[in-house]
C-alpha cells in the first residue's frame, strides 16, 4: 500500500499549491517553477532518527523525498559518494579543512543519478510511458540509464557536437534515442519543453521539480558524513542552476527540521563564458542577462540561459554567498591540481569548484580555518579528449631493464 502523499507542490513566486498527482513543470497562474514542500510535521529532528542504521545513500533520506511507494523505487545505487579530506590541496592553498565531495562515483559518473532516481520513480507513479530531456551530456547519460532501468522510452536532445564523447555513449548504449539540435544547450531546452507539453512526453530537466529533490541529498549526505557540522562553504559549479539551488533546499530543510543551527554560505562558479549568474551578482544588476552564444571548453556547464537561475540567486543571497567566474585556463589548471595532488579526477565543469576557491583564496574571500566544502560534479573519464590534448605522448622504450632505468635517471 502506497502511504499518503506528504507533501505539495508550490508555486516558488505566488506560492499557489498543485497536487503531486499533476503532471506539471510551471504554475499556470504566474509562470514560475514549481517547488516541493513536505507537511509540517515532517519537519522535525524525529524525522532524522529513521535515517540513522540506513547506509550512505539518496534513499536513505527517504522520509524527505517525494516517493510515495517506496517498492517501485528505481534505483542504481546512487549518492552515497566520498567526501575526502584534501590535505595536500588544502595546504598547498593554505586552508586548513578543504574537503571534496565526488560526485562522480555515482553509478553513471554524475550527481545527476540523484535527480533521476527520483523523477524517473515518479514518472513510474505518474503512470508515464516516455521521458525526455535537453542536455549538455550529464543528464542525457543519467536519464537513458534510469529509463532503462525503468522500461521507458527515452530521448534526449542535446547540442551538435558539443557533448564530450564519453556522455554521447553513453545516452547510446543505454539505448535512448539520441538527437542532436542544430544549437546549443538552451536552444534544445526550449524545444523539448514545448514537445513535452503538447505530448504524453514527461521532462526531466531540472524544471522537474522531482529532479531537485534527488539532488538535495548532497546537502545531507554532507552534514552526515562531517558529523553534524556545517561547512562555512559550499562551493558548486553551476550550469541551468538546478544542483546549487538542491543542495540549498537540503540545508534549509535541515535547519526547518533543527538538526543545524548554522546553514552554509552558497558559493556559485561559472566558467567565464557562461556566466550570466555571477555576472548578476558580481555586477549587482537587476535583471539578469542571459548569454546568447555561451562558450567554454566545459561543456557540461555551456549555458547561457539557466532556467533555475532565480533559484539560484535566491540560495546565494540568502545564504551570504557570492559567485564567481572562471577562465578555461584556471578550470583545467584545477582539475590537474586536483588529479595530481589528491588523486581524484573530474571532468572540465567539475573542476569549476576548485578553479573557483583557488581564486576566493587569491582574492581573500575565504578564510584559513573555513570548513570547505567543494563539489566535484561529475567524473574525469567523461571527457578524456580535453585531457589527451594536453599532454604529449608518453615516451616509448625497448623492453629493456637497462634502458629503462637510463630513462629513469635522467
Ligand atoms: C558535471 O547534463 O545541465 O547548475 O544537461 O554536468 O544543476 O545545471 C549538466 C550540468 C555541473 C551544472 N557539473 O549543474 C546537463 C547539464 C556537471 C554538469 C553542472 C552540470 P546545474
Amino acid at each position: 500500500m502506497a502511504d499518503q502523499q506528504r507533501y505539495n507542490l508550490a508555486c516558488l513566486s505566488c506560492r499557489l499549491m498543485y497536487s503531486p498527482s499533476e503532471v506539471i513543470y510551471r504554475c499556470r497562474r504566474c509562470g514560475d517553477l514549481l517547488s516541493v514542500e513536505y507537511d509540517a510535521d515532517l519537519m522535525r529532528p524525529e524525522t532524522a532518527k529513521k535515517w540513522r542504521g540506513r547506509s550512505l545513500s539518496v534513499w536513505r533520506y527517504a522520509e524527505l523525498l517525494p516517493i510515495s511507494d517506496r517498492s517501485r523505487i528505481v534505483s542504481l545505487g546512487e549518492g552515497g559518494t566520498s567526501l575526502n579530506r584534501c590535505s595536500r590541496l588544502g595546504s598547498e592553498l593554505g586552508l586548513k579543512e578543504v574537503y571534496v565531495k565526488n560526485e562522480g562515483e555515482n553509478p553513471t559518473g554524475s550527481f545527476k543519478d540523484r535527480g533521476m532516481t527520483v523523477g524517473v520513480t515518479r514518472a513510474l507513479e505518474l503512470g508515464i510511458k516516455t521521458v525526455a530531456c535537453a542536455s549538455t551530456g550529464n543528464t542525457s547519460a543519467s536519464l537513458a540509464a534510469y529509463a532503462a532501468r525503468a522500461g521507458l522510452e527515452c530521448v534526449v536532445l542535446i547540442p551538435s557536437g558539443k557533448v564530450a564523447l564519453g556522455k554521447l555513449i553513453q545516452a547510446m548504449i543505454y539505448g535512448a534515442r539520441v538527437i542532436q539540435v542544430k544549437g546549443n544547450f538552451d536552444d534544445a531546452l526550449k524545444i523539448v519543453e514545448e514537445l513535452c507539453l503538447t505530448q504524453p512526453i514527461y521532462l526531466l530537466n531540472s524544471i522537474n521539480p522531482y529532479r531537485l529533490e534527488g539532488q538535495k541529498t548532497i546537502a545531507f549526505e554532507i552534514w552526515d558524513q562531517l558529523d553534524g557540522r556545517v561547512p562555512d562553504e559550499v562551493i558548486v559549479p553551476v550550469g541551468n542552476a538546478g544542483n546549487i539551488s538542491a543542495i540549498w533546499k537540503g540545508f534549509r530543510e535541515l535547519y526547518s527540521m533543527g538538526l543545524i543551527d548554522k546553514l552554509p554560505r552558497m558559493i556559485g562558479i561559472q566558467a567565464e563564458g557562461a556566466a550570466p549568474i555571477a555576472n548578476l551578482i558580481k555586477m549587482g544588476l537587476k535583471e539578469i542577462e542571459f548569454v546568447e552564444n555561451p562558450e567554454t571548453i566545459a561543456t557540461a556547464i555551456r549555458i547561457g540561459s539557466p532556467v533555475n537561475w532565480k533559484r539560484a540567486v535566491g540560495a546565494i543571497k540568502d545564504s551570504n554567498g557570492f559567485a564567481e567566474t572562471t577562465s578555461d585556463e584556471e578550470i583545467l589548471k584545477a582539475q590537474r591540481l586536483l588529479a595530481s595532488y589528491e588523486g581524484i579526477f573530474v571532468e572540465p565543469a567539475g573542476a569549476a569548484s576548485i578553479a573557483g576557491l583557488i581564486k576566493l583564496v587569491k582574492n581573500g574571500l575565504v578564510k584559513k580555518d573555513d570548513l570547505i566544502v567543494c563539489i566535484a560534479t561529475g567524473h574525469g573519464l567523461k571527457d578524456p579528449d580535453i585531457v589527451l590534448r594536453q599532454f604529449p605522448k608518453p615516451v616509448e622504450v625497448e623492453a629493456d631493464v637497462n634502458t629503462l632505468m637510463k630513462l629513469l635517471s635522467s
